[in-house]
């Protein structure tokens, strides 16, 4: 049988035979307890590989980033975002739970700089700045997967500490870009007050986030998981894959990164997309779509009677993720399938 290819998100990797096999025979506890010792293993060990003092096992990326602006803010309160960051863009809990003003910062492709703060510094009234968070993405989804270097993160968390403001860094595909840079994860988040990560992504396992920061900030983290409905019992099922996760999906990352150069060099050579190479370093491939070709809608549906399977990001782009469970076969198979279906 045709095996379909699934190039929408990392979201969709299945996971392994050892995260299947570790989660079938992981000891258990009620983790709301403190009972669960698979769940403090995986803590334990994101901290570790984060530079941080612990860990928090949380249910997804979107509640990870909810906790930190909740420990690290106060209602009324102003924070930094950059204009495309998920946190602003997708995830409504910022404003919705946390009730705080985000406070839209440019960038340089995703990559924010202490220039890009300092001209926004000056508070929504116009006076004296009441912005206490700075929120950080690396890699930056939306521009394209960027990377920000650990310089790069260390320039604005300075500039930010020397401000009065925290910074929290959504890692969601930190993993992504430590392999790109060549670096220990930990030294991307080592100006940072927190920093979430996401297991559920481009390192395979079925669920879950760490949320990671000093012993105080995960205290209070906990308390606000347990206040949102988010304390889990038997969780190191889940958390056992995590573990599995961090030991062993980390170094192969490199393969979807040169999976996604080839797909954004073959699909540059398709009249009506155009695709900026320079910018692929990781998993992520923007495709900017000429609107006789098709609209973003309309590729999605196409490519989907043939079995491809990708994200219409926006009015005018569509992204291509690679992933474990796409191999460069396959990324051939759709190139052609792409070709076949909208060549001229
Ligand atoms: N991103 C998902 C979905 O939004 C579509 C994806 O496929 O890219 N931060 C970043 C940078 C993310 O990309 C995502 C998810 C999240 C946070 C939220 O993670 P989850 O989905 O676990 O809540």
């Amino acid at each position: 049988m045709k095996k379909r290819i699934d190039l929408r998100s990392d979201t969709v990797t299945e996971p392994t035979q050892e995260m299947r096999d570790t989660m079938y025979t992981a000891v258990v506890g009620d983790d709301v307890f403190g009972e669960d010792y698979t769940v403090a293993g995986l803590e334990a060990l994101a901290a570790e590989m984060l530079g941080k003092e612990e860990g928090l096992f949380v249910a997804s990326g979107t509640l990870g980033n909810l906790l930190a602006v909740l420990c690290h803010t106060r209602p009324g309160d102003e924070v930094m975002v950059e204009k495309k960051a998920h946190i602003y863009y997708f995830e409504g809990g910022m404003t919705a739970v946390a009730g705080v003003k985000p406070w839209i910062t440019s960038s340089d492709k995703g990559i924010i700089r202490p220039d890009h703060l300092q001209s926004e510094m000056r508070g929504a009234s116009g006076l004296k700045s009441n912005i206490s968070l700075v929120c950080l993405e690396n890699t930056h989804n939306l521009w394209g997967g960027t990377v920000s270097t650990a310089q790069e993160t260390d320039a604005v968390c300075d500039f930010a500490k020397q401000n009065g403001m925290k910074v929290h860094l959504d890692g969601a595909r930190l993993f992504n870009a430590a392999i790109a840079l060549g670096v220990p994860a930990k030294e991307l988040t080592r100006g940072s007050d927190s920093v979430m990560i996401c297991l559920a992504k481009s390192l395979c396992a079925p669920v879950g986030s760490v949320l990671a920061g000093d012993a105080d900030f995960i205290r209070k983290a906990r308390g606000w998981r347990k206040i949102l409905g988010g304390g889990m019992r038997q969780s190191g099922i889940l958390a056992a894959a995590g573990e599995v996760a961090l030991r062993t999906m980390v170094d192969r990352l490199a393969e979807d990164h040169d999976n996604a150069k080839l797909l954004g060099k073959e699909l540059n050579c398709i009249p009506g997309i155009k695709v900026d190479e320079s910018i692929i370093h990781t998993n992520l491939v923007y495709g900017l779509l000429d609107p006789s070709l098709a609209t973003p809608g309309e590729f999605e549906m196409k490519l989907r009677q043939h079995d491809v399977h990708i994200f219409a990001a926006s009015q005018t782009e569509v992204r291509f993720c690679t992933h474990k469970d796409v191999s460069r076969g396959q990324i051939l198979e759709a190139v052609s399938i792409i070709k076949q279906v909208f060549g001229k």
